[in-house]
């Protein structure tokens, strides 16, 4: 059965930060802190989906999904991020996967979307090695609660943003500025990760990806083309799909964290790759010796409300390009995140973009591509990280902070999209 679905995250949607024993996550530090993100804006209330899981579930039911994919806030149900297990938090999720069950609508949650503990960064979050064998106890734990009736895993995401945005640039939390010093948590979360799946495999589950970013790279210089689509697609998708790191040296750095057999773990078969896919990137010589490449930006196609540009057939050239690098080493893809911003009620722009990916995604599968699901980001607007509630994602429009839910024109054409499948 392909997945057609709607995808959300913790702390983006649930709310209820400093309810029912939920320990603290890096996110709360970092957007209570001012000048972190815009308006000063955080996810203490969010879409309080943590309240309003129930109307949530019936716009899914109403929508006509079969899946959704969720993430579970690692500090609702370890506080610490070691140690103690938070039972209020693991019931959440107990009852949100019981109302999905019950609606027909496979759960497929994501392990972490960035909201790592704050105790775990205090001694170093990512940059240190044990927090991944934290993340294999705390998936330990979740699948015990789960597993019979959840057999569907997601265990990180976007681990490549989370790296750059959060440790090298420091726009995301925990806030760190360490350009190339950030690489360990390259290799500390694709670590947790392996060391997840066994955790996941040993509870039974079934079906277990990873959910990487992935852009396809219009290069204007060769070399700087393939270093940008070094650091950004393959060095979260070659350890994982072929067992080895690509080739650093246009960087001059090597990843010295790698220890003997930490590529057989990583390595551990996949069930599926999850690709979230958002626009190209156009890459050219590099300016200055920084980086040995320049973003370019795209021009001369139309933008969301974010300014991203708009490109559907490049959700076609990542994906037929993910099966000519890797071969039968790639597992069937999931599209694990496509979708806008913008913010009117009546958002023809939104039908018109998740229409063209579509397309896409169909002439991908007639080139031979195994794709096996799509989930549009968001079902609701949400926080949207360092951008707070400026930026709108949702199919259903949210009032902040009434939390009034609407669903927009786009979630009727999705609807009806649906029930043509
Ligand atoms: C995802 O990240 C996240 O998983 C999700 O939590 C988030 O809410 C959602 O997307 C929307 O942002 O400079 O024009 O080339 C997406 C990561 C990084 C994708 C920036 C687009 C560059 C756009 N994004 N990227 S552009």
């Amino acid at each position: 059965m392909f997945l057609w679905g709607t995808a959300t995250a913790a702390y983006q949607i649930e709310g209820a930060a400093d309810e029912d024993s939920r320990g603290a996550s890096i996110w709360d530090t970092f957007a209570r802190q001012p000048g972190r993100t815009r308006d000063g804006h955080t996810g203490d209330v969010a879409c309080d989906h943590y309240h309003r899981w129930p109307e949530d579930l019936a716009l899914m039911s109403d929508l006509g999904v079969n899946a959704y994919r969720f993430s579970l806030s690692w500090p609702r149900i370890q506080p610490e991020g070691s140690g103690p297990v938070n039972p209020k938090g693991l019931d959440f999720y107990d009852r949100l996967v019981d109302g999905l069950c019950e609606r027909g609508i496979t759960p497929l949650p994501t392990l972490f979307h960035w909201d790592l503990p704050q105790a775990l960064e205090d001694g170093g979050g990512w940059l240190n090695r044990d927090t991944s064998h934290r993340f294999a106890d705390y998936a330990a734990t979740v699948a015990e609660r789960l597993g019979d009736r959840v057999s569907g895993w997601i265990t990180l995401n976007e681990p490549f943003v989370h790296m750059v945005f959060g440790y090298a640039m420091g726009v995301h939390a925990p806030g760190h500025a360490l350009m190339l010093d950030a690489l360990p948590v390259a290799h500390h979360q694709l670590l947790g990760h392996g060391l997840a799946v066994g955790a996941l495999r040993a509870a039974g589950a079934e079906r277990v990806l990873i959910t990487n970013n992935c852009t396809p790279v219009w290069a204007e210089d060769a070399a700087a083309g393939d270093a940008y689509d070094i650091l950004h697609n393959r060095l979260f998708n070659d350890p994982v799909l072929l067992g080895s790191y690509p080739d650093l040296s246009a960087y001059g750095v090597t990843l010295d964290c790698v220890r003997e057999g930490d590529l057989e773990i990583i390595s551990a078969p996949l069930d599926g790759l999850g690709v979230n896919y958002y626009n190209p990137t156009r890459i050219g010589t590099p300016t200055d010796d920084s980086l040995p490449w320049t973003d370019l930006g795209i021009t001369g196609y139309p933008t969301t409300a974010f300014g991203w540009p708009v490109v559907p057939d490049g959700l076609r050239e990542l994906l037929v390009g993910l099966r000519a690098r890797y071969g039968d080493a790639l597992p069937p893809v999931y599209v694990t995140e496509n979708g806008c911003s913008y913010p009117e009620l009546d958002d023809q722009a939104r039908v018109d973009f998740l229409d063209g990916h579509l397309t896409a995604l169909r002439a991908a599968q007639d080139e031979g591509v195994d794709v096996r699901g799509y989930f549009v980001w968001s079902l609701l607007d949400n926080f949207e990280w360092a951008e707070g509630y400026h930026q709108r994602f949702g199919l259903v429009h949210v009032d902040f902070p009434t939390g009034r839910r609407t669903p927009r024109a786009s979630y009727h054409w999705y609807k009806d999209f649906l029930a043509r499948q």
